[in-house]
């Protein structure tokens, strides 16, 4: 057992976000089992994948907990919400469970701030910069959808769309630190 470096109050907020990456998780795999099962292989190949990638920030969140001495509870994970009604909605609900995970990301790295808790507080960046990654990511494909559905040539276009989604990579480039 290490000694616990982290506040109580800090050991709840990041438990807290943990079970949430555990319920994007969810998210993810009840999407694209959705569209699986609506034929979009390509989106369904995406979604599943992207599944992973929130596993591994829970799991992220996991290892710094126990880490820093704290100890992590693992809690039930909510019910994912209801499956979308198309693509557009498909994407555009993922895009908003960004966001808001955006939103919760920012409060942790407020409390680290507050609390003076600098290792905490570097901890977050990493997941700062993957948030504003997927969110780019996201309206990058909602605006391949965009593309893709006014063209208005039959479903050619969404054939296209989900070979396109099929490869699309798991996070988006973003500016990082300048190399001097
Ligand atoms: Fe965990 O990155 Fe999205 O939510």
């Amino acid at each position: 057992m290490s000694t616990k470096r982290i506040s109580d109050a800090m050991e709840k907020a990041l438990n807290d976000q943990m079970t949430r990456e555990a319920f994007q998780a969810q998210v993810y795999l009840s999407y694209a089992s959705w569209a699986e099962v609506n034929s979009f292989s390509g989106i369904a190949n995406f979604l599943y994948k992207h599944m992973n990638e929130e596993r591994e920030h829970m799991f992220k969140i996991l290892k710094y907990i126990n880490d820093r001495g704290g100890e992590t509870k693992i809690e039930a994970i909510g019910a994912p919400p209801e499956n979308p009604s198309d693509i557009k909605d498909c994407l555009e609900k993922i895009l908003q469970h960004e966001v808001d995970n955006s939103a919760e990301i920012d409060k942790l790295v407020n409390q680290a701030h507050e609390e003076k808790d600098w290792a905490t507080f570097s901890f977050t960046q990493w997941f700062v910069k993957e948030q504003i990654e997927e969110e780019s990511l996201i309206n990058g494909l909602l605006d391949k959808y965009t593309l893709a559905s006014e063209q208005k040539e039959g479903n050619a276009n969404y054939y296209e769309l989900d070979k396109d989604l099929n490869k699309a990579p798991q996070s988006a480039e973003i500016p990082r630190e300048e190399k001097l």
